[in-house]
Protein backbone atom coordinates (compact mmCIF):
# COMPACT_ATOMS: atom_id res chain seq x y z
CA UNK A 1 0.00 0.00 0.00
CA UNK A 2 1.49 3.57 -0.90
CA UNK A 3 0.80 6.20 0.87
CA UNK A 4 -1.17 8.99 -1.27
CA UNK A 5 -2.74 12.33 -0.82
CA UNK A 6 -5.32 11.73 -2.60
CA UNK A 7 -6.86 8.07 -1.38
CA UNK A 8 -8.95 7.85 2.00
CA UNK A 9 -8.21 5.21 4.42
CA UNK A 10 -10.28 2.08 5.15
CA UNK A 11 -9.98 0.29 7.91
CA UNK A 12 -11.78 -3.09 8.72
CA UNK A 13 -11.33 -6.25 10.82
CA UNK A 14 -13.17 -10.09 11.69
CA UNK A 15 -11.92 -11.83 14.74
CA UNK A 16 -10.42 -15.42 14.59
CA UNK A 17 -13.27 -16.57 16.95
CA UNK A 18 -14.00 -19.40 14.97
CA UNK A 19 -14.64 -20.30 11.11
CA UNK A 20 -16.20 -17.41 9.52
CA UNK A 21 -19.09 -17.53 8.39
CA UNK A 22 -21.35 -16.63 5.58
CA UNK A 23 -22.55 -13.79 7.56
CA UNK A 24 -18.92 -12.18 8.30
CA UNK A 25 -18.71 -12.92 4.23
CA UNK A 26 -21.92 -11.09 2.97
CA UNK A 27 -21.87 -8.40 5.81
CA UNK A 28 -18.06 -7.85 5.76
CA UNK A 29 -15.73 -9.62 3.93
CA UNK A 30 -17.12 -9.67 0.16
CA UNK A 31 -17.50 -5.45 0.71
CA UNK A 32 -13.82 -5.36 2.04
CA UNK A 33 -12.74 -6.81 -1.97
CA UNK A 34 -15.31 -4.54 -3.26
CA UNK A 35 -14.01 -1.42 -1.65
CA UNK A 36 -10.35 -2.08 -1.62
CA UNK A 37 -9.71 -0.70 -4.96
CA UNK A 38 -10.52 2.70 -3.87
CA UNK A 39 -8.96 3.13 -0.56
CA UNK A 40 -5.91 2.31 0.87
CA UNK A 41 -6.71 0.31 3.26
CA UNK A 42 -5.79 -2.34 6.15
CA UNK A 43 -7.64 -5.39 6.49
CA UNK A 44 -6.92 -6.74 10.28
CA UNK A 45 -7.57 -10.08 12.36
CA UNK A 46 -8.67 -9.16 14.84
CA UNK A 47 -7.62 -11.51 18.13
CA UNK A 48 -7.41 -9.28 20.83
CA UNK A 49 -10.86 -8.72 20.71
CA UNK A 50 -11.30 -12.61 20.15
CA UNK A 51 -9.86 -13.08 24.12
CA UNK A 52 -13.07 -11.18 25.23
CA UNK A 53 -14.64 -14.42 24.86
CA UNK A 54 -12.72 -17.53 26.23
CA UNK A 55 -10.31 -19.34 23.56
CA UNK A 56 -8.66 -22.73 22.69
CA UNK A 57 -5.23 -21.87 22.17
CA UNK A 58 -4.67 -23.81 19.34
CA UNK A 59 -7.65 -23.64 17.66
CA UNK A 60 -7.07 -19.59 17.89
CA UNK A 61 -3.83 -19.75 16.56
CA UNK A 62 -5.44 -21.79 13.20
CA UNK A 63 -7.92 -19.58 13.47
CA UNK A 64 -5.90 -16.64 12.68
CA UNK A 65 -3.45 -18.03 10.23
CA UNK A 66 -6.77 -19.64 8.32
CA UNK A 67 -8.45 -15.92 8.29
CA UNK A 68 -5.46 -14.06 6.98
CA UNK A 69 -5.52 -16.65 4.33
CA UNK A 70 -8.99 -16.55 3.18
CA UNK A 71 -8.87 -12.48 3.57
CA UNK A 72 -5.98 -13.07 0.54
CA UNK A 73 -8.65 -15.93 -0.47
CA UNK A 74 -11.69 -13.95 -0.77
CA UNK A 75 -9.49 -11.42 -3.36
CA UNK A 76 -7.51 -9.19 -1.13
CA UNK A 77 -4.60 -8.23 -3.07
CA UNK A 78 -1.65 -8.55 -0.05
CA UNK A 79 1.04 -6.50 -1.41
CA UNK A 80 -1.89 -3.50 -2.05
CA UNK A 81 -3.50 -4.16 1.36
CA UNK A 82 -1.99 -4.34 4.56
CA UNK A 83 -3.26 -7.71 6.01
CA UNK A 84 -2.10 -7.87 9.47
CA UNK A 85 -2.85 -9.53 13.08
CA UNK A 86 -3.79 -6.82 15.42
CA UNK A 87 -1.76 -8.42 18.55
CA UNK A 88 1.15 -7.82 16.00
CA UNK A 89 1.27 -4.18 16.22
CA UNK A 90 1.26 -3.18 20.11
CA UNK A 91 -0.37 0.70 19.60
CA UNK A 92 -3.63 -1.06 19.38
CA UNK A 93 -4.05 -1.98 22.66
CA UNK A 94 -1.95 1.07 23.70
CA UNK A 95 -4.53 3.56 22.15
CA UNK A 96 -7.51 1.39 24.00
CA UNK A 97 -5.91 2.21 26.77
CA UNK A 98 -5.90 6.25 26.55
CA UNK A 99 -9.52 6.07 24.73
CA UNK A 100 -11.09 4.26 27.92
CA UNK A 101 -10.12 7.01 29.64
CA UNK A 102 -12.30 8.85 27.74
CA UNK A 103 -15.53 6.73 26.87
CA UNK A 104 -17.99 6.90 29.51
CA UNK A 105 -19.26 3.72 31.75
CA UNK A 106 -22.90 4.72 30.70
CA UNK A 107 -21.54 4.60 26.97
CA UNK A 108 -20.78 0.84 26.91
CA UNK A 109 -23.65 -0.21 29.17
CA UNK A 110 -25.86 0.54 26.53
CA UNK A 111 -24.16 -1.46 23.95
CA UNK A 112 -26.21 -4.27 22.75
CA UNK A 113 -23.18 -6.55 21.54
CA UNK A 114 -22.11 -6.22 25.53
CA UNK A 115 -25.76 -7.31 27.02
CA UNK A 116 -25.95 -10.16 24.44
CA UNK A 117 -22.44 -11.41 24.82
CA UNK A 118 -22.80 -11.15 28.70
CA UNK A 119 -26.29 -13.08 28.86
CA UNK A 120 -24.26 -16.03 26.50
CA UNK A 121 -21.32 -15.83 28.34
CA UNK A 122 -22.90 -15.44 32.31
CA UNK A 123 -19.40 -17.18 33.56
CA UNK A 124 -17.26 -14.43 31.93
CA UNK A 125 -18.60 -10.90 31.87
CA UNK A 126 -14.68 -9.94 31.74
CA UNK A 127 -14.19 -5.99 31.90
CA UNK A 128 -12.59 -6.68 28.34
CA UNK A 129 -16.05 -7.61 27.27
CA UNK A 130 -17.02 -4.21 28.39
CA UNK A 131 -14.16 -2.08 26.94
CA UNK A 132 -14.44 -3.95 23.98
CA UNK A 133 -15.80 -0.73 21.57
CA UNK A 134 -12.66 1.20 22.97
CA UNK A 135 -10.31 -1.61 21.58
CA UNK A 136 -12.49 -0.72 18.48
CA UNK A 137 -12.54 3.02 18.18
CA UNK A 138 -8.64 2.18 19.18
CA UNK A 139 -8.45 -0.15 15.71
CA UNK A 140 -10.09 2.56 13.45
CA UNK A 141 -8.25 5.66 14.74
CA UNK A 142 -5.09 4.86 15.03
CA UNK A 143 -4.77 4.99 11.36
CA UNK A 144 -6.88 8.20 10.71
CA UNK A 145 -9.53 5.85 9.06
CA UNK A 146 -12.25 7.53 7.09
CA UNK A 147 -14.50 4.26 5.95
CA UNK A 148 -15.25 1.46 7.87
CA UNK A 149 -17.13 -1.44 6.10
CA UNK A 150 -19.18 -3.60 8.85
CA UNK A 151 -21.90 -5.89 8.78
CA UNK A 152 -25.33 -4.13 10.61
CA UNK A 153 -24.56 -5.53 14.37
CA UNK A 154 -21.54 -3.25 14.36
CA UNK A 155 -23.46 -0.10 13.69
CA UNK A 156 -23.48 0.85 17.51
CA UNK A 157 -20.10 0.21 17.87
CA UNK A 158 -19.12 2.51 15.16
CA UNK A 159 -21.29 5.57 16.55
CA UNK A 160 -19.57 5.26 19.41
CA UNK A 161 -16.50 5.38 18.26
CA UNK A 162 -17.68 8.36 16.00
CA UNK A 163 -18.72 9.99 19.34
CA UNK A 164 -15.19 9.43 20.93
CA UNK A 165 -13.59 10.67 18.57
CA UNK A 166 -15.49 14.17 17.83
CA UNK A 167 -15.03 14.38 21.78
CA UNK A 168 -11.16 13.95 22.31
CA UNK A 169 -11.27 16.42 18.79
CA UNK A 170 -12.91 19.09 20.91
CA UNK A 171 -10.58 18.51 23.97
CA UNK A 172 -7.38 18.40 21.31
CA UNK A 173 -8.38 19.83 18.23
CA UNK A 174 -7.17 17.74 15.02
CA UNK A 175 -6.32 14.64 16.69
CA UNK A 176 -8.14 12.19 14.37
CA UNK A 177 -10.33 11.88 11.42
CA UNK A 178 -13.72 11.09 12.10
CA UNK A 179 -14.61 7.85 10.60
CA UNK A 180 -18.04 6.86 8.55
CA UNK A 181 -19.36 3.39 8.22
CA UNK A 182 -20.10 1.40 4.90
CA UNK A 183 -23.08 -0.68 6.20
CA UNK A 184 -24.71 -2.79 2.84
CA UNK A 185 -28.41 -1.32 2.69
CA UNK A 186 -30.15 -4.87 2.22
CA UNK A 187 -28.76 -8.01 3.19
CA UNK A 188 -26.60 -6.26 6.34
CA UNK A 189 -27.87 -8.80 9.09
CA UNK A 190 -27.64 -12.96 7.73
CA UNK A 191 -29.73 -14.53 10.76
CA UNK A 192 -29.16 -18.03 12.46
CA UNK A 193 -30.14 -20.87 10.74
CA UNK A 194 -31.57 -22.48 13.69
CA UNK A 195 -33.00 -19.52 15.02
CA UNK A 196 -33.71 -16.48 12.60
CA UNK A 197 -34.37 -13.86 14.62
CA UNK A 198 -30.75 -13.75 16.09
CA UNK A 199 -27.77 -13.11 13.74
CA UNK A 200 -25.65 -15.74 12.59
CA UNK A 201 -22.71 -15.74 14.36
CA UNK A 202 -19.25 -18.32 14.28
CA UNK A 203 -19.32 -18.65 17.57
CA UNK A 204 -22.94 -20.61 18.01
CA UNK A 205 -23.93 -24.21 17.12
CA UNK A 206 -22.67 -25.58 13.67
CA UNK A 207 -25.83 -25.90 12.22
CA UNK A 208 -26.77 -22.68 13.29
CA UNK A 209 -24.06 -21.09 10.34
CA UNK A 210 -22.89 -21.94 7.17
CA UNK A 211 -18.88 -21.38 7.57
CA UNK A 212 -17.09 -20.35 4.34
CA UNK A 213 -15.32 -23.24 3.91
CA UNK A 214 -17.89 -25.96 4.60
CA UNK A 215 -18.25 -27.93 1.55
CA UNK A 216 -20.97 -28.41 -0.55
CA UNK A 217 -22.77 -31.09 0.53
CA UNK A 218 -22.33 -29.61 4.26
CA UNK A 219 -23.96 -26.59 2.64
CA UNK A 220 -26.84 -28.26 1.16
CA UNK A 221 -27.66 -30.10 4.36
CA UNK A 222 -27.05 -27.03 6.68
CA UNK A 223 -30.01 -25.19 4.40
CA UNK A 224 -32.20 -28.23 3.86
CA UNK A 225 -32.52 -27.91 7.79
CA UNK A 226 -33.27 -24.37 8.21
CA UNK A 227 -36.06 -23.09 10.17
CA UNK A 228 -38.73 -21.73 8.10
CA UNK A 229 -42.67 -21.20 8.74
CA UNK A 230 -45.69 -23.44 8.31
CA UNK A 231 -46.97 -20.97 5.47
CA UNK A 232 -46.25 -22.00 1.97
CA UNK A 233 -45.69 -18.61 0.43
CA UNK A 234 -42.38 -17.40 -0.49
CA UNK A 235 -42.71 -13.31 0.81
CA UNK A 236 -40.29 -11.24 2.54
CA UNK A 237 -41.46 -10.15 5.36
CA UNK A 238 -38.79 -10.27 8.52
CA UNK A 239 -41.17 -9.66 10.93
CA UNK A 240 -43.48 -12.17 10.60
CA UNK A 241 -41.20 -15.05 8.22
CA UNK A 242 -37.82 -14.24 9.68
CA UNK A 243 -36.73 -17.90 8.01
CA UNK A 244 -37.59 -17.41 4.71
CA UNK A 245 -36.46 -13.69 4.81
CA UNK A 246 -33.23 -14.77 5.70
CA UNK A 247 -33.16 -16.92 2.71
CA UNK A 248 -34.48 -14.54 0.22
CA UNK A 249 -32.14 -11.94 2.18
CA UNK A 250 -28.74 -14.41 1.18
CA UNK A 251 -29.94 -15.19 -2.26
CA UNK A 252 -30.25 -11.41 -2.98
CA UNK A 253 -26.98 -10.59 -1.49
CA UNK A 254 -25.13 -12.98 -4.10
CA UNK A 255 -27.61 -12.41 -7.29
CA UNK A 256 -27.22 -8.19 -6.66
CA UNK A 257 -31.00 -7.56 -6.44
CA UNK A 258 -33.28 -7.23 -3.24
CA UNK A 259 -34.75 -9.81 -1.25
CA UNK A 260 -38.49 -8.70 -2.83
CA UNK A 261 -37.07 -8.90 -6.02
CA UNK A 262 -36.00 -12.83 -4.89
CA UNK A 263 -39.60 -12.96 -3.58
CA UNK A 264 -41.00 -12.27 -7.28
CA UNK A 265 -38.70 -15.01 -8.57
CA UNK A 266 -39.80 -17.60 -6.61
CA UNK A 267 -43.16 -16.66 -6.29
CA UNK A 268 -45.41 -20.18 -6.79
CA UNK A 269 -42.19 -22.32 -5.79
CA UNK A 270 -41.97 -24.52 -2.24
CA UNK A 271 -39.89 -23.55 0.35
CA UNK A 272 -37.62 -26.75 -1.06
CA UNK A 273 -37.11 -24.23 -4.36
CA UNK A 274 -35.97 -21.57 -2.31
CA UNK A 275 -33.31 -23.41 -0.50
CA UNK A 276 -31.92 -25.51 -3.25
CA UNK A 277 -31.69 -21.66 -4.92
CA UNK A 278 -30.06 -20.62 -2.07
CA UNK A 279 -27.85 -23.67 -1.39
CA UNK A 280 -25.98 -23.27 -4.93
CA UNK A 281 -25.96 -19.38 -4.79
CA UNK A 282 -23.97 -20.09 -2.02
CA UNK A 283 -21.64 -22.80 -3.37
CA UNK A 284 -21.05 -20.75 -6.37
CA UNK A 285 -19.46 -17.56 -4.51
CA UNK A 286 -17.71 -20.09 -2.31
CA UNK A 287 -16.04 -22.51 -4.27
CA UNK A 288 -13.36 -20.48 -5.93
CA UNK A 289 -12.73 -18.95 -2.47
CA UNK A 290 -12.19 -22.62 -0.66
CA UNK A 291 -9.69 -23.63 -3.90
CA UNK A 292 -7.63 -20.73 -3.83
CA UNK A 293 -7.64 -20.93 0.47
CA UNK A 294 -6.58 -25.02 0.13
CA UNK A 295 -3.48 -23.82 -2.57
CA UNK A 296 -2.70 -20.86 0.18
CA UNK A 297 -2.63 -23.30 3.52
CA UNK A 298 -0.24 -25.49 1.70
CA UNK A 299 2.24 -22.48 2.03
CA UNK A 300 1.86 -21.23 5.26
CA UNK A 301 5.23 -19.56 5.39
CA UNK A 302 3.67 -17.52 2.61
CA UNK A 303 1.40 -16.43 4.99
CA UNK A 304 3.78 -15.89 7.48
CA UNK A 305 5.85 -13.68 6.04
CA UNK A 306 3.17 -11.43 4.69
CA UNK A 307 1.82 -11.14 8.43
CA UNK A 308 5.12 -9.89 9.26
CA UNK A 309 5.93 -8.05 6.76
CA UNK A 310 2.46 -6.20 6.90
CA UNK A 311 2.61 -5.60 11.03
CA UNK A 312 5.82 -3.42 10.38
CA UNK A 313 4.52 -1.40 7.66
CA UNK A 314 0.67 -0.82 10.01
CA UNK A 315 3.09 -0.69 13.29
CA UNK A 316 5.24 2.73 11.53
CA UNK A 317 1.63 3.93 10.56
CA UNK A 318 -0.01 3.76 13.93
CA UNK A 319 3.14 5.14 15.73
CA UNK A 320 2.42 8.27 13.70
CA UNK A 321 -0.91 8.48 15.27
CA UNK A 322 0.01 7.58 18.89
CA UNK A 323 3.10 9.21 18.98
CA UNK A 324 0.76 12.22 18.24
CA UNK A 325 -1.92 11.74 21.03
CA UNK A 326 0.49 11.05 23.59
CA UNK A 327 2.04 14.10 22.61
CA UNK A 328 -1.30 16.31 22.52
CA UNK A 329 -2.28 14.71 25.81
CA UNK A 330 0.47 16.42 27.90
CA UNK A 331 2.56 12.83 28.04
CA UNK A 332 6.18 13.69 28.91
CA UNK A 333 8.08 12.59 25.45
CA UNK A 334 11.88 11.86 25.34
N1 LIG B 1 -24.72 -12.33 10.74
C1 LIG B 1 -24.04 -11.34 10.18
N2 LIG B 1 -24.55 -10.68 9.12
C2 LIG B 1 -23.87 -9.66 8.53
N3 LIG B 1 -22.65 -9.25 8.97
C3 LIG B 1 -22.10 -9.89 10.01
N4 LIG B 1 -20.94 -9.74 10.67
C4 LIG B 1 -20.88 -10.65 11.67
N5 LIG B 1 -21.98 -11.41 11.68
C5 LIG B 1 -22.77 -10.96 10.67
C6 LIG B 1 -19.92 -8.77 10.32
O1 LIG B 1 -18.69 -9.45 10.17
C7 LIG B 1 -17.63 -8.60 10.58
C8 LIG B 1 -16.72 -9.32 11.49
O2 LIG B 1 -17.40 -9.66 12.68
P1 LIG B 1 -16.55 -10.05 13.95
O3 LIG B 1 -15.93 -11.36 13.75
O4 LIG B 1 -15.57 -8.98 14.26
O5 LIG B 1 -17.54 -10.05 15.14
P2 LIG B 1 -19.04 -10.34 15.25
O6 LIG B 1 -19.82 -9.23 14.63
O7 LIG B 1 -19.30 -10.57 16.72
O8 LIG B 1 -19.21 -11.65 14.38
P3 LIG B 1 -19.65 -13.10 14.85
O9 LIG B 1 -19.56 -13.99 13.67
O10 LIG B 1 -20.96 -12.99 15.55
O11 LIG B 1 -18.49 -13.48 15.85
P4 LIG B 1 -18.59 -14.03 17.32
O12 LIG B 1 -19.49 -15.24 17.23
O13 LIG B 1 -17.20 -14.36 17.71
O14 LIG B 1 -19.17 -12.93 18.14
C9 LIG B 1 -18.27 -7.36 11.21
O15 LIG B 1 -18.23 -6.30 10.27
C10 LIG B 1 -19.68 -7.79 11.45
O16 LIG B 1 -20.58 -6.71 11.39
Amino acid sequence: MEASEARKTLFSGIQPSGSITLGNYIGALRNFVLLSEQYDCLFCVVDLHALTVRQDPAALRRNTLSLAALYIAAGLDPEKNLIYCQSHVPEHAELAWILNCFTYMGELSRMTQFKDKSARHQDNINAGLFTYPSLMAADILLYQTHLVPVGADQKQHLELTRDIATRMNGLYPGLFVVPEPYIPKTSARIMSLSEPTRKMSKSDAEDSYIAVLDPPDVIRRKFRRAVTDSETEIRFDPENKPGVSNLLSILAALDAITPEEEAAKLQGLQYGALKEAASEAVIAALSPIQERYQALMGDKQYIQDILKANAERAHYLAQKTLRKVYKKLGLYQL
